[in-house]
């Protein structure tokens, strides 16, 4: 049988004999060389086996972005473990949800959530809990050089489950996207070659989160084919960007990181010399942004779209018109169609759901045969729930969302999740949480509330049962008061309304 596992490919044993070349490269850490890349994931993999983790067993991790949590994923990997990787701006309340879902064989948190989390984890049933931190400190690695680091790269097929990411859903309960090795791997191999990754020349400039497909699966594994030196900076910061941009030729971001740096008078052309690639995605770029972008630094911006359950869909290509405003073709082995409410696929230039199939679409929602039945079509179209036109030459753009759904920064939020909270709130008699416009995040979640009378409610009495329950990121940034909602004859509210009565309501904090 060929051992589909996904670890041969980005890793194996490729780099044992590589010169010392630097993959990982963090500010104030030595830098984590490819040589030892299969040693030391060899080293983690030792310590899973230790906890008794096991193909097919899911580990959860929640925690910063560092060198060991690169290779907490690819020793999960090697072992056949399914990997799920949670927001670390998610609270205890929250990550409660996921370990009942997922129950992981062990779940790894930031050393100073211990407190917060072990109980949580006790009373989920996870055999094991263990903390890693940004340093690679933590209970997890202690002694970790003793352990022999031969660990067999365990066999997987195709279809074999590498990892789980949750993604939230439009009944507010989040959906854990299962995600195979060879989901994983064929686009991979897709987008390095569509985007003409330079092997071993290329340095790639990461400064996005990795527990999400964006900085984990597309920026990693481009790096890991193309043996690139990866400058890996624990957050979007302009000084520490500024300071890397001149050593770098890729770098991918969301839309935010293009309008910080336009804000930025330190970024010139000068500064991108030696730059190749940008790339941007998660959420739309303003064709704005991307004007600007160009008469800065002389760089049209690649822009591409996908989404959690299915990798990356569709690309601007890497030679030939960038557009801005557009998302560009279906990624080789990519099939996509816009089609009615029905499925019934629309010719060209209406606009309708895009629907795609392609060795990247998932494996369904964990345990949720039904919701997963019901996201695809008959043929096996998988339903995006982005709205889309494509253009006579097969040009996609999306055009909105058929979901209600809010991204901010590049991240995904939910109204029903927040409306649930808020609506539970004492005083309130119902709301609606809607997307505005944001400068820097694009947009943000902005909450209306009808109060019911039975107590004074201001801004704080919302925000504030608000905190321990929902990520920072969800919250709202505004809440306005209104007597009654706007709804249409079926008595459904009228977000569209809203959001074009209060489109103004926000501006840049
Ligand atoms: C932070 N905050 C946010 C936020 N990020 N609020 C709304 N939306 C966001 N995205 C909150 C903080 O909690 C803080 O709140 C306040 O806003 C200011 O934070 P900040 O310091 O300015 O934020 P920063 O750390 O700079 O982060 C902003 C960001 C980050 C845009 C750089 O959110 C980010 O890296 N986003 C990328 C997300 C991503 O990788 N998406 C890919 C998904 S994969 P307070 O109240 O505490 O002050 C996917 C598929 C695909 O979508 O196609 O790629
Ligand atoms: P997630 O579920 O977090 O992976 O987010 C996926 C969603 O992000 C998609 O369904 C789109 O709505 C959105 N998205 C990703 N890339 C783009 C893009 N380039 N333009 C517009 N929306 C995008």
């Amino acid at each position: 049988m060929t051992n589909h596992n996904l670890y041969l490919r980005l890793v194996g044993d490729r780099f044992e004999k590589a010169a010392e070349q630097p993959f990982l490269i963090t500010p104030g850490r030595l830098p984590l060389l490819f040589s030892e890349l299969h040693r030391m994931s060899g080293l983690v993999a030792a310590r899973l086996q230790q906890l008794n983790v096991g193909p097919g067993d899911r580990v959860m991790v929640q925690v910063a972005k560092s060198p060991e949590s690169v290779l907490v994923y690819l020793a999960c990997l090697r072992v056949g473990a399914i990997y799920i990787p949670l927001n670390t701006a998610y609270t205890p309340a929250e990550v409660s949800y996921f370990i009942e879902d997922a129950k992981p064989q062990l779940f790894i948190c930031q050393p100073g959530e211990r407190e917060n989390l072990v109980a949580r984890s006790k009373a989920g049933n996870v055999p094991h809990t263990r903390t890693l931190g940004s340093e690679g400190d933590g209970d997890l690695l202690i002694d970790v050089e003793r352990l022999s680091p031969e660990v067999p790269v365990v066999e997987r097929e195709a279809d074999d489950l590498a990892a789980i990411l949750y993604t939230s859903g439009t009944t507010g309960r989040s959906k854990g996207a299962m995600l195979s090795h060879h989901n994983l791997s064929s686009n991979a191999q897709v987008l390095h070659r569509y985007w003409q990754w330079q092997d071993r020349q290329d340095v790639l400039l990461h400064a996005l989160p990795v527990f999400h497909v964006h900085g984990l699966f597309v920026a990693l594994h481009c790096a890991l084919l193309g043996q690139s030196t990866v400058h890996f900076l624990a957050r979007f910061n302009p000084d520490q960007i500024i300071d890397c941009l001149p050593d770098c030729t890729v770098m991918m971001g969301v839309p935010t990181f293009y309008t910080r740096l336009l804000n930025d008078a330190r970024l010139t052309d000068q500064l991108c010399a030696k730059m190749r690639l940008f790339i941007s995605g998660s959420a739309p770029l303003l064709a704005e942004t991307h004007r600007q972008f160009e008469q800065r630094t002389g760089f049209r911006i690649l822009e591409r779209y996908g989404m959690t359950e299915a990798g990356m869909i569709a690309s601007n290509p890497y030679q030939g018109d960038r557009l801005a405003g557009t998302v560009g073709y279906p990624l080789p082995g990519v099939s996509v169609r816009i089609a009615d409410n029905h499925g019934n696929e629309l010719p060209r230039g209406e606009t309708g759901v895009l629907e795609l199939k392609g060795p990247n679409v998932f494996k369904g929602y964990w345990q949720m045969p039904e919701k997963t039945a019901r996201e695809f079509r008959q043929g096996g179209w998988f339903i995006s729930g982005d709205n889309a036109v494509m253009d006579q030459t097969g040009r996609i753009s999306i055009v909105g969302r058929a979901r209600d759904l809010i991204i901010s920064g590049g991240y995904n939020i939910y109204p029903k999740e927040i409306e649930a909270e808020i609506d539970a709130i004492p005083g309130v008699g119902e709301s609606a949480v809607i997307g505005l416009p944001h400068e820097d995040f694009g947009e943000v979640a902005a909450a209306i509330v009808v109060k019911d009378g039975s107590r004074q409610l201001g801004e704080q009495q919302i925000i504030e049962p608000l905190q321990g329950r929902l990520a920072r990121f969800k919250q709202p940034k505004l809440v306005i008061f209104v007597d009654e909602l706007p709804r249409n004859t079926m008595g459904k509210v009228q977000k569209a309304e809203l959001r074009e009565t209060y489109k103004a309501s926000v501006n840049r904090p």
